[in-house]
């Protein structure tokens, strides 16, 4: 069952108005978000930024979050899903044509919960493969993926570029040339011992997992620092490793032709990768179901 604005309708029959604006000019704002054994993971992080994407885009979801809270909820329980991969959208409405969003009256939300695709065992032991696209990075001064907006043509197209490749991933830069993120995950880099991650204003995504990985750092005792990193130092990083609500932690082991370290995973990111298991099976890290 999905949620379409306050009623549940079987995925068969869950649509929106053709004349939504979050079709037509991918006007609107999302959350992907897992459940894990019974417990939303971090429900009220992605809240927040499910919230202060929409300010930003001036969009007023005609929920509290704390009724946004219980959607979600209710939509699992509907679902009797104790794991699950949830997708939160909330669109400009719908309108007549033309970009303007006065033309609509009422925000459109859906809820979707779904089963997750995990990284297949084999590929998160080797570590995945990829590249770094062309295609730059929208920057902070035009739809920057600090907004967690429809808008992800920046993203598909640099997929694209990935799949023409024949590897698994894309490495987006910055319009600068640095580092910033891949197409819905962030990225980290380990080498001689430090850790970096690019700072928001390369134009990534402020990421949940990200932010998990901050603390899971803190409390084992390592340092990360956020900092402009070159494609020189990440192809000659000791580990890479990318951070996302669907990826989790994945090993990155090779970029365009070079491996990274020794082309194999490195001992720091299985330790945080053991970390973040820990913390997403831990309830004090969730929303319970109930
Ligand atoms: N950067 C971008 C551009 C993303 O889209 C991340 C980083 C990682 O952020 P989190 O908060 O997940 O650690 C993302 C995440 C989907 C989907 O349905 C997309 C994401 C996550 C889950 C599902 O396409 N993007």
């Amino acid at each position: 069952m999905v949620y379409i604005n306050g009623e549940f309708v079987p995925k068969s029959k869950a649509a929106i108005s053709v004349f939504d604006h979050g079709l037509l000019y991918g006007d609107g704002v999302f959350e992907g978000i897992r459940a894990y054994n019974g417990y939303v993971f971090r429900l009220n992080e992605h809240l927040d930024r499910l919230y202060a994407s929409a300010h930003s885009l001036m969009i007023k979801i005609p929920l509290s979050m704390e009724g946004m809270r219980r959607a979600v909820i209710d939509t699992l329980k509907e679902n009797k899903m104790k794991d699950a991969y949830i997708r939160l959208v909330v669109t400009r409405g719908a309108g007549d044509l033309g970009v303007d969003p006065r033309k609509c009256s009422k925000p459109t939300v859906f809820i979707i919960v779904g089963s997750i695709s995990v990284i297949p065992k084999e590929v998160a032991e080797r570590g995945i493969r990829t590249i770094i696209t062309w295609i730059r990075r929208d920057p902070v001064d035009g739809t920057s993926h600090e907004m967690k907006s429809l808008n992800y043509l920046n993203s598909i197209l640099a997929k694209i570029e990935a799949n023409n490749a024949g590897v698994d991933e894309a490495i987006i830069l910055s319009t600068q040339g640095y580092l910033c993120e891949g197409t819905a995950e962030n990225v980290f880099v380990v080498r001689g011992g430090e850790i970096w991650t690019p700072p928001a204003y390369t134009g990534a995504l402020p990421g949940i997992t990200q932010s998990t990985v901050f603390e899971i750092a803190k409390k084992i005792g390592l340092k990360i620092e956020e900092r402009l990193i070159t494609a020189h130092e990440l192809f000659n990083a000791d580990e890479v490793f990318f951070t996302g609500t669907g990826a989790e932690i994945v090993p990155v082991t090779e970029v365009n032709g070079r491996a990274i370290g020794t082309g194999k995973p490195g001992a720091i990111t299985a330790r945080i990768s053991k970390e973040f298991q820990r913390f997403t099976s831990d309830p004090a890290n969730g929303v319970p179901i109930a």
